[in-house]
């Protein structure tokens, strides 16, 4: 029967060295056993030395992905990357309304890990006051989580209390992933907090590597693919966490500076 496969739908940026954006989602959810669709909303040129050039793709044109996918498939859960301005995440908002595809994961890609912005300063709060609230998980990381909840996060107590101002956003559940820049540190909690309000701590190995391109994106695509196959929440948060470190701790050697992680790295039995 057609659609009984688990689709899910990435709605991000182009990254032409395949290490981050739509090209990470994708591997993700290949290597999760998830059909994967795209709707592409920008381009960016880059390589592991970072971004060089980018351009959106025409709102018609975005429209016409969203209808393509709605009269044929049957997605079962989506996430948000690179969403650029203003125009684009209404364009993305007004289509995820139209359309059934499924909870929808917003990872609030902000900036790259090397600072290039990847969002307009003033879309961030039509990210904030109009797409997290229709999220079904929001998956910052430590810097997007202290400036979406406005505060400081320094201690543990202050990640359980961003988590709260995350929620007060309006997205259901939160993946706030934790701190790797503290000098020495040998582990990375990420704190979770349940619509139910059950809330816990995933705490995995830091590695310290400069292959990690991608690492936001396919946390949060690997999320998705696992809403896509009916894994409840917390399990799916849990299974992206060791999927994503088992991608970081096996190195493969693309490109001279900050490279992809290892979306082959064996992580079948999660
Ligand atoms: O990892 C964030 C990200 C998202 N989307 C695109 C990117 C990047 C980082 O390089 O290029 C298209």
């Amino acid at each position: 029967m057609a659609n009984e496969f688990p689709q899910a739908l990435t709605i991000a940026g182009s990254d032409s060295d395949g290490s981050a954006g739509m090209q990470a989602d994708l591997h993700t959810f290949f290597r999760r056993h998830v059909y994967g669709a795209s709707v592409m909303t920008a381009c960016v040129a880059g390589n592991s030395y970072g971004i060089h050039d980018a351009v959106n793709l025409p709102e018609s044109f975005i429209n016409q992905e969203f209808k393509d996918l709605a009269d044929d498939y049957h997605i079962r859960a989506s996430k948000t990357g690179m969403l650029s301005d203003s125009d684009l995440i209404r364009t993305v908002i007004k289509n995820y309304q139209k359309y059934d595809f499924g909870p929808l994961v917003v990872d609030p890609v902000i900036t790259t890990k090397h600072g290039n912005m990847l969002l307009e300063q003033s879309a961030y709060k039509t990210l904030r006051d109009e797409l997290i609230p229709l999220a079904y998980v929001i998956t910052p990381n430590f810097f997007e989580a202290q400036k979406l909840a406005e505060m400081e996060i320094k201690t543990d107590e202050d990640m359980k209390t961003a988590a709260e101002k995350l929620k007060d956003l309006g997205a259901k559940n939160i993946y706030l992933k934790g701190s790797h820049h503290n000098p020495g540190q040998t582990k990375v909690s990420d704190y979770v907090l349940l619509e139910s309000g059950k809330s816990f701590w995933l705490t995995g190995d830091f590695f310290p590597t400069d292959r990690k391109n991608g690492t936001g994106d396919s946390l949060s695509a690997c999320i998705a693919a696992e809403l896509a196959k009916g894994t409840d929440i917390e399990q799916a948060a849990r299974i992206a966490k060791k999927f994503v470190d088992i991608a970081i701790k096996n190195e493969i050697q693309v490109g001279h500076k900050f490279g992809p992680i290892n979306h082959w790295a064996p992580a079948d039995e999660l």
